[in-house]
């Protein structure tokens, strides 16, 4: 099957690598999306997020011609939405005194409704956005319908996740394996033949519900792994034992994969994901919640390791190094550095943050350092929030130099003690109940 023009409806994170990689590789794209300021910027073959690899890709679909920006829809032969899937804002669950957060899918449904009027025989509607259980059959096929045109018969619909990791979506667009989900097996096809015009890796053909909890599945699973780590963390420093190297060792066995403890799970997906999980069946999912749970509270057990090393937090300063959700990116969003410095604050401490991934941003009630120096020069302390490369290759002795502070805190097992002690500075390090000497 043949498809020679697409409409990605969003350009954020996935939409927007997605919609320049068809072009790149020869389709005719129209990207759409509701804010102006992304339209004017792609359309001058610019971007507004910062991806490696993204701007050769785009600039280069805009020059051919194949790729265009615009407010409004139009008719094409692939429509697919790729709009964010938030939390509802103001309103939770509620299952056996368990509260759990819902899933805001206005964007998808208003991205469904806008197709409608556009939808001709033959067309292929993918969704991408990560979503609950059964949206495909149960949310975006009824709507689909009030075209007169019937689902699966008259036009092809997919379910088709993202798989990809921020920092290497253009790469992992192309190669990784590709999960189709249909609503019918010839729409499962359809959706092969699409993405086949790039994907070098594996194209899986299954039903749309299938590929939905596929996706959740993937990302439930790492939550509640890491949820495991960060437990061992509070055992280990109970127990006067380092994480790190106990989970070093455990993972020697053939069977073990720990993975890493930190100051929580942020960004967009992991931290999100799971809970479309208890939202679909909170009598289900127990795990999954306590999961989610311990992840929300690692930010506590950060203010508890601070103030093991600093004693009151009242009037102490703090350099908070790095806000993003994860090394070596500028993502802030769902981060949680800036839950650790926000309770930071409530306990009385003045912090101020370094990311040098994003120095100029703003984020309400925090104070921004404009470079690592003036973050550190008068400050009591400096707390690792975020393992960022050009953070791991900081050499303690220059440190020393321009900072009076002479306790580090090392949250994500960026630092060795021993480098930083020899700079003259006491270590302590999150799960690492041998580094807890006081000051
Ligand atoms: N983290 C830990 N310990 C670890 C690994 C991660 O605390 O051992 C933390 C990170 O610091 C970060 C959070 O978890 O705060 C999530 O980071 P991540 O690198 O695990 O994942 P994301 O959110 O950047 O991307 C995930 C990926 N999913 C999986 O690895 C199963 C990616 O492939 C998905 O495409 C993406 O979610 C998505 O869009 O759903």
């Amino acid at each position: 099957m043949k498809f020679e023009k697409i409409c990605v409806l969003g350009l954020g994170y996935i939409g927007l690598p997605t919609a320049s990689t068809f072009a790149v590789h020869g389709a005719d794209v129209l990207g759409v999306d509701i804010n102006s300021h992304v339209i004017e910027t792609l359309n001058q073959g610019e971007i507004h997020i910062p991806e490696p690899g993204l701007r050769e890709s785009v600039s280069k679909a805009v020059q051919s011609g194949k790729f265009r920006a615009a407010m409004k829809l139009e008719e094409a032969d692939v429509f697919i939405i790729a709009v964010p899937t938030p939390f509802q804002e103001n309103k939770t669950g509620e299952y056996q005194g368990i509260k759990y957060k819902l899933a805001d899918m206005r964007a998808v449904t208003s991205a469904a409704e806008s197709i409608v009027p556009h939808l001709k025989k033959g067309n292929l509607v993918v969704l991408e956005s990560t979503s609950p259980p059964r949206t495909t059959v149960d949310l975006i096929a009824p709507i689909l319908e009030k075209s007169g045109l019937k689902a699966g018969s008259d036009f092809f619909l997919c379910y088709s996740p993202e798989r990809v990791l921020p920092g290497q979506i253009m790469r992992e667009l192309i190669e990784n394996a590709r999960v189709i989900g249909g609503i019918t097996t010839e729409s499962a096809q359809a959706g092969h033949d699409l993405y086949a015009t790039f994907v070098k890796g594996e194209i899986i053909q299954t039903d749309a519900t299938t590929a939905e909890m596929v996706k959740l599945m993937e990302n439930t699973y790492r939550d509640v792994n890491i949820a495991i780590a960060n437990e061992f963390s509070r055992l280990a420093d109970k127990f006067g034992v380092d994480v790190w190297e106990a989970i070093s060792l455990a993972n020697l066995h053939p069977r073990v994969k720990i993975l890493s403890p930190g100051p929580g799970v942020g960004g967009h997906c992991i931290s999100v994901d799971p809970w479309f999980f208890v939202e679909a069946a909170p009598e289900l999912t127990p795990l999954i919640y306590h999961s989610r749970q311990v992840n929300d509270a690692q930010p506590q057990f950060v203010i508890q390791r601070v103030k093991h090393a600093l004693g009151s937090l009242k009037d102490k300063k703090i350099a908070a190094l790095g806000l993003a959700y994860k090394p070596d990116v500028d993502d802030l969003r769902e981060s949680p550095a800036n839950e650790v410095i926000y309770l930071l604050q409530k306990q009385g401490a003045q912090v101020k943050a370094w990311e040098p991934f994003k120095p100029d941003a703003d984020m309400k009630g925090l104070q921004i350092a404009s470079s690592l120096d003036s973050a550190i020069n008068d400050a009591d302390a400096i707390l690792l929030l975020v393992k960022h490369s050009e953070f791991i290759k900081l050499i303690p002795q220059e440190i020393a130099k321009l900072t009076k502070a002479r306790v580090v805190i090392d949250t994500v097992n960026g630092w060795s003690q021993k480098d930083w002690n020899a700079g003259g500075f006491n270590f302590f390090r999150l799960g690492d109940g041998k580094s807890q000497t006081s000051p």
